[in-house]
């Protein structure tokens, strides 16, 4: 029996509120991932209350921008999406670019945080850093989502 192996990989994305309080922007958004073969496997609208902020947002905790942070995060409903592709984790923060928007603009312009994003804190789109945090993250949004499952049924 050949041993089939699963190339493809899962991360969770988020379009902050801003990109999703504009209507015309998140089909800007869905095309630029479309574009870079990233496959949208699960998309859902959350409300985050100052709480989930805060669960979401642990390790930032006492840092200066944490209380904006939360304020952002919680200013209105965002999208939360699971992304695959081979490479998807490097993939999707490669077309977010820099945390920074300003110097997204200087550096990598061509980066949707570069195009979006409006401050250091306000800079519109999340994606995950590593698998571990891409399932743990992935389990937060989408509980009822088995990523192990997920992995089984591409082989
Ligand atoms: P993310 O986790 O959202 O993908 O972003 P990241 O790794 O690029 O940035 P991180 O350092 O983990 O920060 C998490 C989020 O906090 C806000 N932030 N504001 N200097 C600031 O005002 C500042 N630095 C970070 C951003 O919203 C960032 O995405
Ligand atoms: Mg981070």
């Amino acid at each position: 029996q050949p041993i089939l192996k699963n190339t493809k990989q899962l991360t969770l994305a988020l379009l902050k509120p801003d990109i999703c309080a504009n209507a015309a922007l998140p089909p800007k958004i869905f095309e630029a991932i479309k574009s870079r073969n990233l496959d949208i496997v699960k998309q859902r609208q959350v409300l985050w209350k100052e709480e989930d902020a805060g669960t979401f947002y642990a390790e930032h905790k006492g840092k200066f921008f944490y209380q904006r942070l939360c304020g952002y995060m919680t200013s209105g409903p965002f999208q939360a999406l699971i992304l695959s592709s081979p490479n998807a984790i490097k993939e999707w923060r490669a077309l977010i670019g820099p945390t920074h928007p300003v110097r997204a603009r200087i550096n990598q312009p061509d980066t949707l945080r570069a195009l979006y994003g409006l401050t250091d804190t306000r800079n519109s789109f999340h994606g995950s850093d590593s698998d571990e945090t891409a399932k743990n993250e992935i389990g937060l949004f989408f509980p009822e989502f088995d990523v192990d499952a997920w992995h089984k049924e591409q082989q």
